[in-house]
């Protein structure tokens, strides 16, 4: 029953629609890094050649995915590395309770620790078994299936571990700062206490 899994307010749209504000940056292998940095265990900021990130453990997640334009897509396949990987190969100081996922060229996103750690989570490399195009983020973009959309950040390239949430890109400017599409979190005049940062 297609019905019962559309959040309120959705609709299913033709094709796969491109949404990202700014360009699409170009990809290149050799100088590509992952970081992982903030409130690591060690202090130290972590990062990652895209060999090193090829070689973490892989999995995969099929879940739908709702942009708070209103379109839903069901039934993506994705393939990629789980968060949990990056939580053993970076492990974070005690105390971190949300991270900011950074794209290229300054786009962020927050998220909740548990978001990050939820089972359909992933650090994406393909999607229905092909690479990711570049529009759609290649070469790694987060899926974060349970939450609206702009949170699936494209073009990741480093993951801060944040003691105290702080704003990303849409956050700062009127979205939600949880953004769960089953409650239709889309705007900041919404958030209940607790829900965002003092
Ligand atoms: N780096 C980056 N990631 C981003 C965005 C963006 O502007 N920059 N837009 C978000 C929004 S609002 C949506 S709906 C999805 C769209 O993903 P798609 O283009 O693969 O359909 O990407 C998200 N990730
Ligand atoms: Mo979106």
């Amino acid at each position: 029953m297609a019905d019962s899994r559309l959040p309120p307010g959705q609709y299913i749209p033709r094709g796969l629609p491109v949404i990202h504000y700014g360009r699409v940056p170009p990809f290149r292998p050799d100088t590509w890094d992952f970081r992982v940095s903030g409130a690591t265990a060690s202090g130290q900021e972590h990062s990652f050649t895209w060999d090193d990130f090829a070689r973490l453990p892989r999995t995969s997640v099929t879940a739908d995915f709702h942009c708070v334009t209103k379109f839903t897509i069901m039934d993506q396949e994705w393939r990629g590395v789980s968060p949990a990987a990056i939580l053993e190969a970076a492990p974070p100081a005690p105390g971190v309770r949300h991270v900011m996922i950074w794209a290229e060229y300054g786009y962020s996103a927050n998220l909740r620790r548990s978001d990050f750690t939820a089972p359909g989570t992933l650090l994406a490399t393909e999607l229905g078994d092909e690479p990711l195009t570049a529009e759609h983020g290649a070469p790694v973009r987060i899926i974060v299936p349970h939450l609206y959309a702009w949170k699936s950040v494209k073009w990741v390239r480093a993951i801060e571990y944040l003691t105290e949430d702080r704003r990303g890109f849409w956050e700062e400017r009127g979205y939600h700062n949880v953004a769960d599409p089953w409650r239709e979190q889309r705007y900041s005049y919404q958030e209940e206490p607790g829900e965002g940062p003092p």
